[in-house]
């Protein structure tokens, strides 16, 4: 409040004040008076003083003017007399066990942690939703044993009526997600830079939700789906919720919003028969992106290893838009969010990818769910790109065009804080299904720029949430809601949860001393951005630029990258039923480069046509020609196994102390090792011992592991190679560059499998070993379990 006035008291006619004062209809000329001792008509005397405090709108002058627009102030409000003012009733001091006592002055709602609102059955009686304790949960009430069920069975009847309505309609996009909760904690104040509350201390912690997802599935598709990977992070401030809801791919498929429709259309299951499910490679999607060429630098990013992720854990996020820093002089910057992930970036092969979904669709939730389970949490550090609208001048790019990135070589990314994730949600629907992240959401510190995909997202995230969550107060809902007080003069709505004292609903007022009041220049002040232009649909020219970034980053690429990359778009188009989509997208990829064009021509039986007509007359130069930041390979993390997950095969008559001795040494690495029998149960050691197999080669494929250990014992050997699966899945583990650790007669099995020891250039493949002296055996095995042995693949597979 700006000012506080002390109110005066005007009347003087007690006796007529006290009976007017239970007038709620009319009011007598001079007012109550103080001093009756009567509550009503001391109330009505504080309110009338109240009022009399406020003669007129003082803040109203103050709405007009370039200065007062730069710099709003804080409102005008009267402290009142007495608590008494606010109240919506008098009778509010009658408790009761619902009521229980009168809100505070100021009191706000859903403030607080989650506490109040989770709910633990142990040691509980049932009820019924009305609280009515429930005799019977198991037969619906009936006219006799064998007759017929009762209309008035209000316990049957709520409790099928309350199943019935127990799904919400799944997120438009980004429908499959997982969610966890943790904390950001920044390194530095970045006061400089913004007055965003998680970045004013050094050690400044602040709460976070996050949730990854997948873009074109359903609620229940695959997890492994080659798709991007929505990275989207609550931060809940002391100034309000900030939603950072990016990706982990830093461009986006789409120059401007109005076009989003029609992408998320291409590339969901096609509206005739509703196929493919969770998947890009099919004829609309294909026909959409080869007719948009500003597509082709994601397509790129979409069709490489970034799109198959190993674990959420491992990959990266940022923020795609150009937001904007303003400090608490109202200078501003521009800048680019980066999530980096500590356990690097790493990818799955697209073979394993297809075949993980049929065993574990659920794989990178429950990657994420075990990880946080067992005490190793993901972190990842926060990384910023700050420039100018200067700089951003000189770019041969527009920075706010959401498909192209700033090279790292032309504005460095500086770390400024890490997130923690530390804390499994205890309900999947009331936490991951329910939280609403908006672009919206922004705090003081953090603004927009003009780039037109954000102004799009910046209307459509509440929007979609209004249909999703089932009206305008979503806020409410316990995960969404803020740590911070919430007071405004919204009201009602489907499922309002604060039950608002007084009745004051409106500004200005003077009935409830002019509060809330507006938090002039503390509040959210939007950056006043010039802008004197012609209304107009149309982009820059330098949006019209669609593949200097497409090559940057295909010629960023390690080897086996860019082979990926090719095998990608070839199966990809190979699905495509129309030659002439597949043509016009060959014609695209000319202008990225023309040995990729080559490969996925040949790989398609065609030939590579006239490289597509460009949108633009001169091609800007680029800056750079090759960025290693954009290689997986950049980042490669802390090394080793931890949490990586390794099969151990064991059948009858297995050596146990060896597979003691690698169970042991792995999770002393913090792994986690897992003895796969072909059923699990209880195997005998050739020592005479017992081991219990917790899982299977019928439950838990191959595919489901890191790497895959064949420990000795002559029994084992001959059981297992009984088992065709057992060669399936040594052939697959090495097909997918993942590390074997062979001990006894193993090399016989990896010859029985076709496997060979040496790489395609005929030197020994680092990611076999085999266990002649167990201990050393086992820690070179473990110094090269944790990545891939890309260097072994042939296209077509060896084996
Ligand atoms: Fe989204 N997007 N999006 N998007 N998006 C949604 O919001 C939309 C875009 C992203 O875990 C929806 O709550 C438009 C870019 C994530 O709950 C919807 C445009 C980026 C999530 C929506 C975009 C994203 C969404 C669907 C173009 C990366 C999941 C349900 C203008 C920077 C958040 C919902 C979660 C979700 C609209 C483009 C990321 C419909 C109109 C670019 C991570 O509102």
């Amino acid at each position: 409040m700006a000012s506080r006035k002390k109110p005066q008291s005007t009347s003087t006619s007690r006796t007529g004040g006290r009976a007017a004062a239970r007038n709620t209809d009319s009011a007598s000329a001079r007012g109550v008076p103080k001093g009756t001792g009567d509550r009503i008509a001391e109330r009505a005397a504080d309110v009338d003083a109240t009022a009399e405090a406020m003669p007129f709108n003082a803040n109203k002058r103050f709405e007009y003017g370039y200065d007062n627009a730069h710099a709003p102030l804080e409102g005008e409000g009267v402290e009142a007399p007495s608590d008494d003012v606010g109240a919506s009733t008098l009778s509010e001091m009658n408790e009761s066990d619902k009521l229980g006592t009168r809100a505070a002055a100021g009191e706000p709602v859903a403030v607080g942690p989650l506490d109040p609102v989770r709910t633990d059955a142990t040691a509980r009686r049932m009820t019924t939703n009305q609280g009515v304790p429930v005799s019977d949960n198991q037969h619906s009430l009936k006219a006799g044993l064998r007759g017929p069920a009762l209309l008035k069975d209000f316990i049957l009847r709520e409790k099928i009526t309350h199943f019935d309505h127990e799904r919400i309609p799944e997120r438009v996009v980004h429908a499959r997600g997982s969610g966890a909760h943790g904390f950001f904690e920044c390194y530095a104040p970045l006061t400089n830079l913004t007055r965003a509350a998680p970045f004013q201390a050094k050690g400044k912690v602040t709460p976070v939700f996050v949730r990854f997802s997948t873009v074109q599935g359903e609620r229940g598709s695959k997890d492994t789906a080659r798709d991007v990977r929505g990275f989207a992070v609550k931060f809940y401030t002391d100034e309000g919720n900030w939603d950072l809801v990016g990706n982990n791919m830093p461009v986006f498929f789409i120059q401007d919003a109005m076009k989003f429709p029609d992408l998320v259309h291409a590339v969901k299951p096609e509206p005739h028969h509703q196929m493919p499910q969770a998947a890009s490679a099919h004829d609309t999607f294909w026909d959409f992106v080869s007719l948009m060429p500003e597509s082709t630098h994601m397509l790129m990013w979409l069709m490489s290893d970034r799109a198959i992720p190993r674990s959420f854990r491992m990959m990266q996020g940022f923020g795609v838009h150009t937001f904007r820093f303003v400090n608490a002089q109202g200078e501003s910057r521009l800048v680019k969010f980066h999530w980096t992930p500590k356990l690097g970036t790493h990818a799955l092969a697209w073979e394993e990818a297809v075949k993980i979904a049929g065993p574990d669709p659920d794989f990178h939730r429950r990657d994420l769910w075990e990880a946080i389970e067992a005490g190793e949490y993901p972190e990842w550090e926060l990384g910023l790109q700050v420039f100018t609208e200067e700089d951003a001048d000189r770019f041969s790019f527009d920075v706010l065009d959401s498909t192209k990135i700033i090279p790292e070589e032309l504005v460095p990314v500086q770390p400024v804080g890490r997130m923690v994730l530390n804390r499994n949600p205890d309900n999947f629907f009331a936490e991951t299904e329910q939280v609403a992240f908006c672009t919206a959401h922004v705090v003081p510190g953090i603004d927009f720029t003009n780039d037109p995909l954000l102004a799009g997202r910046i209307h459509s995230y509440v929007d979609t949430q209004i249909t999703r969550l089932g009206g305008p107060n979503f806020h409410e809902i316990p995960i969404n809601a803020p740590v911070c007080p919430v007071h405004n003069n919204q009201r009602d709505g489907a499922h309002r949860q604060a039950v608002h004292r007084g009745r004051v609903a409106y500004e200005p007022n003077s009935l409830g001393g002019g509060c809330p009041f507006q938090a002039g220049a503390a509040g959210f002040v939007s950056f006043p951005e010039p802008v004197a232009q012609d209304e107009l649909r149309g982009h820059p020219e330098k949006f019209a630029e669609h593949y200097n970034q497409a090559t940057l980053f295909y010629d960023s690429q390690s080897p086996e990258e860019q082979a990926h990359i090719a095998g990608a778009f070839r199966f990809e188009l190979s699905k495509v039923t129309v030659p002439a989509v597949r043509a016009r997208m060959l014609a695209g990829l000319a202008n990225v480069s023309a040995d990729l064009a080559a490969q996925v021509a040949d790989g398609l039986g065609m030939e590579v046509p006239e490289p597509m007509p460009r949108a633009i007359a001169r091609v800007p130069k680029p800056e750079v020609r090759t960025s290693e930041a954009l290689s997986m390979l950049a980042r490669p993390g802390d090394p080793g196994v931890r949490t990586r997950r390794f099969a151990i095969l064991v059948a009858d008559g297995v050596d146990g102390a060896t597979v003691e001795a690698v169970q042991g040494a792995l999770l002393d690495a913090g792994a986690v090792p897992r003895l796969m029998g072909v059923r699990i149960g209880v195997c005998a050691t050739a020592e005479g011992g017992e081991l219990d197999a917790d899982a299977s080669l019928e439950n838990e494929p191959g595919v489901l592991f890191d790497g895959i250990i064949v420990p000795g014992g002559d029994g084992n050997m001959a059981a297992l190679r009984q088992d065709a699966r057992v060669l399936d899945y040594l052939k697959e583990q090495y097909r997918h560059c993942k590390a074997l650790l062979v001990f006894g007669d193993g090399d016989a099995m990896l010859e029985a499998a076709g496997i060979d020891a040496t790489l395609p250039d005929g030197s020994a493949d680092p990611g076999i070993v085999f266990g002649d002296d167990a201990r050393r055996a086992i820690a070179s095995y473990i110094a090269v379990a944790g990545r891939r042995h890309w260097a072994r693949e042939t296209d077509p597979p060896r084996v």
